[in-house]
């Protein structure tokens, strides 16, 4: 394992933008789902996502991920209707407001997609891979659209009662060999793959999966790893709770940078930008 600086360009376009992955960047989360501790209304809503979203560009995310449907283990399914009324106004605020962000939208949903991308968003980001709904591929090629291929076993519900695999890396890799084939038949010409943290996958899986993360180099397409906050640091550290995970994301965030991903997606973007920063100075020397 070592640094690796990217001389050569290293550009990945997103419809009318150039994704820049000579070093890494941030993607940072916004959660469009409704703050159970918190009773204001929708402009309120509203307004404290454009101030996320503003903080989290002024901290250094390259990308802000809007998503309307929680997928952690157990939470439950939204309809479209829902999904739209929670994501789509902040797309149509957000876009226009932050011309040199990148906008992913976090779905699985034809229809919540393509009023993303209608609305001006730049890549589509499908935890499921083309699983639950293939014609996102054909979303993507329509609208010159970047496309993230996570993968992931089971739906969000159930995904965590009894994950197994024959051999994790070799059915990960596997599943992006397949996937990424199917989108390209379609057209879509800028693909990113995620292996999943957390995704149908127990914490010798994902253990195993980051450890290895430099297996799926070899496909040809820029790797994106999202660990932030997520249950798999909870057994590392003693049990931490949610809150206490950021230096366990951080340490994550890093180790799979040294084994090559070129995009982390995280909640806290001023800590994991001065991760970036350290592991470009070193990359660098
Ligand atoms: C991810 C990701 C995502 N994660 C991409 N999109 C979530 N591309 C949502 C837990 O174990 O990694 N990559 N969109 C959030 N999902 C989870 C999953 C949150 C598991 C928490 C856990 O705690």
């Amino acid at each position: 394992m070592g640094y690796s600086l990217q001389t050569e360009a290293d550009q990945l376009r997103c419809r009318d933008k150039m994704l820049d992955l000579s070093t890494p960047v941030i993607m940072g989360v916004l959660n469009a789902t409704p703050d159970s501790f918190s009773d204001g209304g929708k402009f309120n809503q509203l307004d404290s996502a454009l101030k996320q979203i503003s903080l989290m560009v002024e901290e250094g995310a390259s990308i802000i991920d809007v998503g309307g449907e929680s997928t952690r283990p157990g939470a439950d399914p939204v309809s479209d209707e829902e999904e739209l009324n929670r994501v789509m106004p902040i797309l149509e605020r957000a876009i226009p407001q932050f011309p040199e962000t990148i906008f992913s939208i976090d779905t699985t949903k034809y229809k919540v997609a393509q009023k993303a991308l209608d609305s001006g968003a730049h890549i589509i980001n499908d935890i499921s891979g083309l699983q639950k709904e293939p014609r996102l591929a054909d979303l993507c090629a329509e609208y010159d659209a970047g496309y993230i291929l996570m993968h992931s076993q089971g739906d969000p519900q159930t995904m965590q009662d009894d994950p197994s695999y024959d051999d994790v890396i070799a059915d990960v890799h596997r599943f992006f060999e397949k996937q990424a084939a199917l989108a390209k038949g379609k057209g879509v010409e800028s693909i990113l793959l995620d292996p999943g943290i957390g995704f149908g996958k127990t914490l010798e899986h994902n253990l195993a999966i980051l450890a290895n993360l430099e297996k799926f180099s070899d496909l040809g397409y820029p790797l994106l790893v999202g660990a932030s906050r997520k249950s798999m640091l909870s057994p590392i550290l003693n049990d931490r709770e949610v809150e206490g995970r950021l230096i366990g994301t951080v340490a994550i965030h890093y180790h799979a940078m040294m084994k090559g991903a070129k995009i982390i997606r995280v909640h806290d973007v001023h800590e994991a930008n001065d991760s970036v920063l350290v592991y470009n100075a070193l990359a660098g020397y």
